[in-house]
């Protein structure tokens, strides 16, 4: 073990201790004092819901620019709250950018640069790592995980064992929602598992066994205050829509395969829906801060028909650190408190959400070194500033490993991976330079002009490499 491995676990043991005796009385408040004064409600925290939906595209419901779908509840709950329109995924692929979801660090620093294993009895992200549940837990939340979870399927690494007192979905990648087994290597490996154990709804679709998992949780823990995970493992393949949404937008001449994914979208739409229902039924919506973001961009694998979501005007999808693997919808929404109806064009992150949501609860962020910064202030005034330099991807370890680094509008890939087939990736493109504000589609590799940005840039990406 590293010493900076035993440091971690010496910071988290003292966090969790301080924590848990914090949560018995008056709950941990720090700096963030202020944004807890806000809420009108004194002595009791805001609920948290984070809503984390799997490969969907950088534009893919109908108010982030795809005007052919059919998303009025996601357009809604954007509505009423803040939309982003620079916001990233801390990787192009589904494990790390949880990790950094959960951790508010790189996915590199989390330990999980790369997918988890979806094979029941292996682990995943290191129970070294304090999480988003571990955090808000210790300040007196009730937690509840519902859908993928894909960071382990060992009992040390699954969510009970890292943070979540309820656990209900699929441990590993994907699954097929009638059936519940897995959807890829297989045969016969059913996933679906309640706290830990093994549980059968054969025939029942996943996305509703889902609603009914988070509505129980909701009712249950109504009168505390409850962060609830809602890792939807839509529009991630197979593309299981409905029928009648089929029909719909067969109907319109949308063409196969974007058929196939936008019937899948709309079918997760009613469900985000029925789940904000529940909210407003049991008066809880302007209680409650729900989090709205896509885990990174659409797939274009086999299994994915080769594509159906849209990426818009970027480059890339799935795998990709071009803009259309790691540009993703995603907004912040808390009637009564935070502004509605807002755009923010400020740089956002995937691993911001653990210290923003922290601010808003007035809740000790970990003592552990944080890659993701608060966006809270951006949340309520369009003046703040961006709280960003420079921005970090690596996905995978060792010299092949593709990565970038954003800083302002220069973007430096290593290893460029294009997998929307936009334009071929030669020998010379191993270092692509882009400025995104001349060259939003990244077509034109600026390296051999700049060759001074591409130096800055690329020692920026070794020194935060060598940092992790
Ligand atoms: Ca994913």
């Amino acid at each position: 073990m590293s010493s900076s491995q035993r440091r971690t676990i010496v910071n988290r043991r003292a966090f969790l201790a301080d924590a848990a005796r914090a949560a018995g009385g008056a709950a941990l408040l720090t700096g963030a004092l202020a944004a807890g004064r806000a809420y009108s409600a004194p002595g009791r925290k805001p609920n948290v819901i984070v809503i984390y939906t799997d490969d969907q595209g950088s534009i893919d419901t109908n108010l982030f620019g795809a005007n052919d779908l059919v998303t009025p509840n996601l357009d809604a709950l954007a509505r009423r709250g803040v939309r982003f329109t620079q916001f990233y995924a801390p990787s192009p692929v589904c494990s790390p950018s949880r990790a950094g979801l959960m951790t508010g660090r790189y996915p590199v620093r989390a330990g999980t640069a790369g997918n988890c294993p979806s094979e029941e009895g292996q682990p995943g992200m290191p129970t070294t790592e304090i999480t988003m549940a571990e955090m808000l837990k210790a300040a007196g939340y009730a937690t509840g995980q519902v859908g993928k979870w894909h960071l382990g399927y060992s009992p040390d690494t699954m969510p009970n064992a890292q943070g979540f007192d309820y656990s209900f979905g699929h441990m590993g990648g994907c699954i097929d929602n009638y059936s519940h087994f897995f959807y890829w290597r297989g045969p016969n490996r059913h996933d679906l598992h309640e706290n830990g154990e093994e549980v059968f709804r054969d025939g029942e679709f996943f996305p509703d066994l889902m609603v009914d998992a988070a509505g129980r949780f909701i009712e249950q823990h109504r009168n505390e205050p409850f962060f609830l995970y809602f890792a939807m493992n839509q529009p991630h393949y197979p593309y299981q829509g409905e029928a009648d949404w089929l029909a719909y937008y067969r109907e319109k001449g949308v063409a196969y395969p974007r058929d196939l994914y936008a019937a899948f979208i709309s079918t997760l739409d009613e469900r985000i829906g029925a789940l904000l229902a529940k909210l407003d039924e049991l008066g809880l919506r302007e209680d409650t801060i729900v989090v709205f973001q896509s885990d990174h961009g659409h797939s274009t694998e086999e299994r994915a028909h080769f594509g159906g979501g849209n990426a818009g005007p970027y480059r890339g999808a799935k795998f990709s650190m071009f803009e259309g693997g790691i540009r993703i919808p995603a907004a912040i929404s808390w009637p009564g408190h935070l502004p509605e109806g807002e755009v923010r064009g400020q740089l956002g992150h995937g691993c911001d959400w653990l210290p923003t949501i922290a601010e808003l609860c007035g809740v000790a962020p970990p003592d552990t070194h944080l890659d993701g910064v608060s966006l809270a202030p951006v949340v309520k005034s369009a003046d703040a500033p961006s709280p960003h330099g420079a921005v970090h991807w690596q996905m995978g370890l060792g010299e092949k490993a593709q990565w970038a680094v954003r800083d302002g509008d220069w973007k430096l890939i290593g290893n460029p991976r294009d997998t929307s087939g936009k334009a071929e990736i030669t020998e010379s493109d191993k270092l692509f330079l882009s400025n995104l504000a001349e060259d939003i589609g990244e077509m034109t590799n600026l390296a051999g002009d700049h060759p001074e940005v591409v130096e800055r840039l690329r020692r920026l990406h070794e020194e935060w490499i060598a940092s992790m």
